[in-house]
């Protein structure tokens, strides 16, 4: 293993625990900071849902994109915690009976199952509207102005125009015989790019960046989080449940269009070195400085999970 991969396998591994413990801290602290009570069972099914598991790219995706800019991990680990906040909402709504359907989540009964509907809807509101009370505190970022254009990027991102409104696509492309590659391009680049663009995104704008660094860290994050989604349908045919920690065969089984299902793969594959070529390419402004990123995008490509 090249001296490089070893240094984003540890930096992976200390970013994840940097964030389950603040995370640890957050939940307690939500439990604590106000006069009024907390549903206990709210709380559990919060933990359930955002504690011990996941790869915790976003979040290492925000504190190395920050790093770029000389923000200290502990610096951005609010943000990124913030991000992991929504990522954990939207697998949590994803599982559900309406949606999904799933049983399992990061090795784990989803929180539906181990909890119940009701319950599990609620913990994903609560992490969602938790990410913007975190985003907001002083703590986050010392500047006000910087703390609203983190509120308003993740709020575009997780919402109507990103995530949310990509979910409602790809709820409408199933009930569709065929779909176009502009259609799954674009779906996929708002269901799932969009978070991952914003956590490269939301790691300029914490390190005050130019315009032009912060559109080089949206390039990148577009590029890895095309890959990201082309590997993650990649991996539901190739892999199984046990190394996935989640069901796999999702998309044929539902007979759902993917890049796979339309090109087959070979060419997916292809594709794939070919975006972590182009990732590469978008950060050479930044030299060496931009090594552990570049990881991060090989990462995605040869990630097995
Ligand atoms: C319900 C609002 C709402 C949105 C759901 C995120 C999402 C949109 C659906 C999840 C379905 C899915 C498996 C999408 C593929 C890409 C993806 C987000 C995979 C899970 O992310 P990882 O692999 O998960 O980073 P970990 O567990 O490692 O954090």
């Amino acid at each position: 293993m090249s001296q490089l991969k070893l240094e984003f396998k540890t930096l992976l591994k200390s970013h994840a625990e940097l964030v389950e413990k603040t995370l640890i801290e957050l939940l307690d602290e939500a439990c604590l900071d106000y006069e009024i009570e907390r549903p206990a069972r709210l709380m559990q099914a919060m933990r359930h849902s955002s504690l011990d598991g996941g790869k915790r790219l976003r979040p290492f995706l925000v504190m190395e994109s920050a790093k770029l800019f000389d923000v200290k991990p502990d610096q951005s680990v609010l943000a990124a915690c913030a991000l992991e906040c929504i990522h954990c909402y939207s697998l949590v709504h994803d599982d559900l009976p309406a949606m999904d359907d799933d049983d399992l989540r990061r090795g784990k009964p989803t929180t539906h199952k181990a909890y119940d509907e009701a319950t599990a809807i609620l913990a994903g509101d609560a992490l969602l509207t938790l990410a913007f009370d975190i985003l907001s505190r002083e703590a986050t970022h010392t500047s006000a102005t910087t703390r609203i254009e983190l509120v308003k990027l993740f709020a575009q991102n997780s919402g109507l125009g990103g995530m949310v409104g990509g979910q409602m696509l790809d709820l409408e492309a199933e009930k569709k015989t065929s779909i176009s590659k502009e259609d799954i391009l674009t779906l996929q680049a708002m269901k799932t790019g969009a978070l991952i663009r914003c956590a490269c995104h939301a790691g300029a704008v914490l390190g005050n960046a130019s315009k032009e660094e912060q559109q080089t860290l949206f390039d990148f994050g577009d590029i890895i989080g095309q890959a990201f989604q082309l590997v993650d349908d990649i991996l539901d045919v190739t892999s199984d449940a046990q190394t996935m920690g989640k069901k796999t065969s999702k998309d044929a089984d539902k007979g759902k269009g993917t890049l796979v299902s339309l090109y087959g793969l070979e060419a997916s594959q292809a594709r794939a070195e070919e975006l972590l070529e182009m990732a590469i390419e978008t950060l050479v402004p930044f030299g060496k400085k931009a090594d552990i990123l570049i990881e991060a995008a090989r990462f995605t490509i040869e990630r097995k999970n």
